[in-house]
């Protein structure tokens, strides 16, 4: 074997334990390990941005969180590879949340065509995952200010507190085997919406969805709360949509019986506790089936 390694490189392998000793802790050229790869990772991430290699540009940016999860360009630059990645055409969508009724605009969000309302489920979850540390000030290295996320982080909650409506089995993913839109529908209904077909859910998984677009709606209002003024987006069609959702997704909490439960008591503020029973019937005439259910008595 040896016959075929240069006379140069042979005499040079003795070296070897020196330089990985050497790579281990300082280096003659005076740049630590760390910093070299985070740059690197985030300059070839920027490169697949230029080129439109947005899968690429994600994984690079991940790798560059988990390298220095306190700095925010990494964060920032990861939830733009992921809307980039989901093909999100994110002008469409606020035109879509801040025109109409909020009923109106949370329907047609929710209607989505299935792989596109997926896409754009999880584009927003990295979103959440990435400015929220911003936002917080757990990413303070970088050049990205705090106070310029509130507005992408407070739209990427409304969207995915939504689209969390099509995630019916909560797993995290829209699909085949949550329940289709045909079969599980958000209509309006005098400005705000309504469910149909709730029943097709277990009480479980209603109270499972309420919960999590619910506390994905109070989140985003706190931030909607901080967003400055001339973005030339509507603030009051924004807040609007947020204040109409959480009234009426927290209305079909479902009183299942057990103790300490969020069901328990009137939950759409119609002076009645747990009027309906959980069985695809407008029990009450309002015009909305089973908002403010209960399973104990009913069968
Ligand atoms: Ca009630
Ligand atoms: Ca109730
Ligand atoms: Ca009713
Ligand atoms: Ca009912």
């Amino acid at each position: 074997m040896t016959r075929f390694i240069p006379a140069g490189i042979r005499g040079c392998l003795g070296c070897i334990p020196l330089l990985i000793l050497l790579a281990g802790c300082e280096n003659i050229w005076g740049w630590s390990a760390d910093e070299d790869s985070f740059d690197h990772v985030m300059s070839d991430g920027r490169e697949a941005l230029r080129n439109e290699q947005y899968a690429l540009a994600e994984e690079k940016f991940t790798a560059a969180v988990a390298m220095r999860p306190e700095n925010s360009d990494a964060h920032y630059y990861l939830a733009k590879a992921a809307v980039l990645n989901a093909d999100v055409d994110v002008y469409f969508l606020v035109q879509t949340l801040t025109n109409g009724t909020p009923g109106a605009s949370a329907v047609q969000i929710f209607n989505t065509e299935s792989s596109h309302a997926n896409a754009i489920y999880r584009a927003n979850y990295v979103v959440l995952q990435n400015l929220e540390p911003i936002r917080r000030g757990l990413a303070l290295q970088g050049n990205i200010p705090r106070e310029n996320v509130d507005l992408d982080l407070s739209i990427a909650y409304l969207l995915r507190a939504i689209l969390r409506l099509r995630d019916t089995n909560g797993d995290g993913v829209i699909d085949g085997n949550d329940l289709p839109s045909s079969a599980f529908v958000l209509s309006e209904l005098g400005g705000g919406f309504a469910f149909e077909g709730l029943q097709s859910l277990t009480p479980d998984q209603v109270n499972a969805m309420v919960g999590e677009a619910g506390s994905l709606l109070f989140d985003g209002s706190m931030v909607m709360a901080d967003v400055a003024g001339d973005s030339g987006i509507d603030i009051d069609a924004l807040n609007n949509v947020y204040a109409t959702l959480q009234d009426d997704v927290g209305a079909y909490y479902l009183n299942n019986g057990i103790p300490g439960n969020p069901g328990e008591g009137d939950n759409d503020g119609d002076g009645v506790a747990d009027e309906e029973c959980f069985n695809g019937v407008d029990d009450d005439g309002d015009g909305r089936t089973d908002e403010d259910a209960r399973v104990a008595g009913c069968s």
